[in-house]
């Protein structure tokens, strides 16, 4: 078994990112002026897991709705709060008032490269240039469900084995590609099956389990480190809101919702820490707490901070 501390550590991470996400939520609804806010709700298990597998020194491509693995590998709500609100203080320094432009390669983190699925061309670089700096490094990228579609991905599933890339990707499977279900989207959903014909070694866990998704990646992690080639992981999930905040999801089935709730990660690993005697309620309880201070803390932060100068606008272009 995980030892105790690391596994109280994702709960306490996973209610670090749900208090940010229904923070952020809340704020788009009271019109506190907010950019793009996709909700990441359901995935804390897939973002936090991941992101706790990862050496310091590995290097990850974040989507929409991975906020634990921005916050895991040290960006702050601070942060975050920041760009989402424009401000000078936010990775995107005002440019971009959304979950995307949140790159910062000193915590080892390349913005979502919103165009899909053009990130895992980009991670398969990263991964290439590990392999030929003989640097022990890994890449990780994310994808959703969705993005498995595009053709890109299989090119750099086919390349990944044929280089034997220390790349892993994770493939978010939430159900839904904006408003389209899964059975719409492909035939099959054994995307383990489509790494698998690529020569890419695959592994598909339960999306809603943090320790079943840290064990995955760690040791997906490890062999793609060891030169043991590329890992493809299907973690499964539901995406509990809409696309973005905009869409009620009203296409989507309301029993559909109820049962994945019942599977709710932190309802998940609460109940097992508890049943377990991991940890007490009440100790769980005093990390949810801390978790909303935190959030508040960090808007307010970001609330009081400035808005980029008016001479800084041409920073950052080069042509
Ligand atoms: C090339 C491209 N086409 C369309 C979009 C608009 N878009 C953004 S997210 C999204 C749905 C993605 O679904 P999925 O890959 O399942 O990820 P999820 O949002 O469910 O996490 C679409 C169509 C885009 N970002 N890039
Ligand atoms: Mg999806």
């Amino acid at each position: 078994m995980l030892d105790a501390r690391l596994r109280t550590d994702m709960y306490a991470w996973m209610s670090l990112t749900r208090a940010f996400d229904d923070q952020m939520v809340a704020m788009w609804k009271s019109g506190r002026g907010l950019g793009g806010t996709f909700s990441q709700r359901g995935h804390e298990a897939i973002s936090v897991g991941v992101g706790m597998a990862m050496g310091p020194d590995d290097v990850a491509t974040p989507m929409h709705r991975d906020l634990g693995t921005y916050l895991v590998r040290g960006m702050t709500p601070e942060r975050i709060f920041g760009n989402l609100l424009g401000r000078a203080t936010g990775p995107s320094q005002g440019r971009d008032a959304n979950l995307h432009g949140l790159g910062d390669l000193s915590l080892g983190i390349i913005g979502f490269i919103s165009h899909i699925p053009q990130a895992l061309p980009t991670a398969l670089g990263v991964a290439m240039t590990f392999r030929h700096r003989l640097e022990p490094r890994v890449a990780v990228t994310f994808i959703g469900d969705g993005g498995t579609t595009a053709g890109a991905f299989h090119e750099v599933l086919n390349m990944a084995a044929v280089w034997a890339a220390p790349l892993v990707v994770v493939v978010e499977n939430n159900q839904y590609a904006y408003s389209t279900p899964l059975n719409q989207q492909m035939a099959s959903a054994d995307i383990v099956a489509k790494a698998e014909a690529h020569g890419v070694l695959g592994t598909r866990v339960d999306g809603n389990d943090v320790e079943a998704v840290y064990l995955a990646a760690r040791d997906s992690i490890e062999r793609a480190r060891a030169g043991g080639g590329p890992v493809l992981i299907q973690a499964d999930t539901m995406r509990m809101l809409g696309h973005a905040i905009h869409d009620g999801a009203e296409y989507v089935p309301e029993g559909l919702l109820a049962d994945w709730e019942q599977r709710d990660p932190l309802r998940l690993t609460r109940n097992r820490l508890v049943e377990q005697r991991t940890a007490t309620p009440e100790a769980l309880d005093s990390l949810d707490r801390a978790a909303a201070s935190r959030i508040q803390q960090a808007v307010a932060a970001a609330e009081a901070a400035p808005f980029p100068d008016g001479d800084s606008l041409t920073d950052g272009v080069y042509a």
